[in-house]
């Protein structure tokens, strides 16, 4: 089994991290192949970004539709682009946020998410309400690091620690999501300090696709999520037209 986790900012550290954490889980025989987009924000932590970090998460979807991927991860907590990595893939797709949510969902009453920057909490909020019960999202916090200093943050484990032992506190909440793939890692860290369950969305997604893959299922083709109709498109853009309904193919940059 081949499984692609695409990391949809342009940061390779980033990436690395991210292999590290769905490699750890994954089972014996699983390829996990974690890859950088080759175009956009070097960090998702607006709209903007968000929006811009599509074409390249993409790219490296339909990249790996030419190279036989079994399913995907999209390894950022705003799943960017995920219905759309849907209409491509003939595997599965799983977003990491998808995944935490769903997979905190399981294991309490209700979840707090602890993210980055406090202006990722909407996407967070609205993320919340599409894939788990009304309620079941408790709270979103922001520990105010940028992604791409999370790394290098010497006290990271601490801070997201204090922070999400508020969470708990704040909300009633009994599971900690964490809402960043820059986070993945740290929940041995936080769920030995706290006593609750900790839920990383990359390590989390990856068994998800590893199960779906595992079970023979893939995302049904009946009606929305069949392969977009084949149309023109135009400059920047030249390069995502599809050749056919049914056989989506890239002749943009490929990402690794
Ligand atoms: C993220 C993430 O997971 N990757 C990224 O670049 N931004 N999410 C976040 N809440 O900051």
């Amino acid at each position: 089994m081949h499984i692609r986790v695409v990391n949809p900012n342009t940061t390779a550290a980033m990436t690395a991290l991210i292999g590290a954490s769905a490699r750890a889980v994954a089972g014996p025989g699983v390829r996990v192949e974690a890859v950088t987009s080759a175009m956009g924000p070097a960090s998702i932590e607006s709209h903007y970004d968000e929006a811009l970090s599509v074409p390249g998460l993409l790219a490296a979807i339909a990249d790996g539709e030419t190279r036989g991927i079994d399913g995907y991860v999209i390894a950022c907590f705003g799943d960017p682009g995920l219905d759309a990595a849907r209409e491509l893939a003939r595997g599965p797709v799983v977003g990491i946020a998808e995944a935490a949510m769903h997979t905190a969902a399981l294991l309490g009453r209700g979840f707090s998410v602890v993210t980055t920057l406090d202006r990722t909490g909407g996407r967070a909020w609205d993320l919340a309400a599409r894939y788990t019960a009304p309620g079941a999202c408790r709270g979103v916090h922001a520990c105010e690091i940028p992604v791409l200093e999370l790394e290098a943050d010497p006290h990271l484990a601490d801070r997201v620690a204090a922070l999400a032992g508020l969470a708990l506190e704040r909300d009633g909440s009994d599971v900690i999501v964490l809402g960043c793939a820059g986070m993945a890692g740290l929940c041995a860290a936080v769920s030995d300090r706290l006593g609750v369950p900790v839920v990383d969305g990359v390590s989390a997604a990856t068994l998800m696709v590893q199960s779906l893959v595992a079970l023979g299922l893939r995302t049904s083709q009946r009606c929305e999520f069949a392969a977009p109709p084949p149309k023109r498109y135009t400059g920047a853009m030249a390069t995502f037209q599809l050749e056919s309904a049914n056989r989506p193919v890239s002749r943009g940059s490929s990402a690794m």
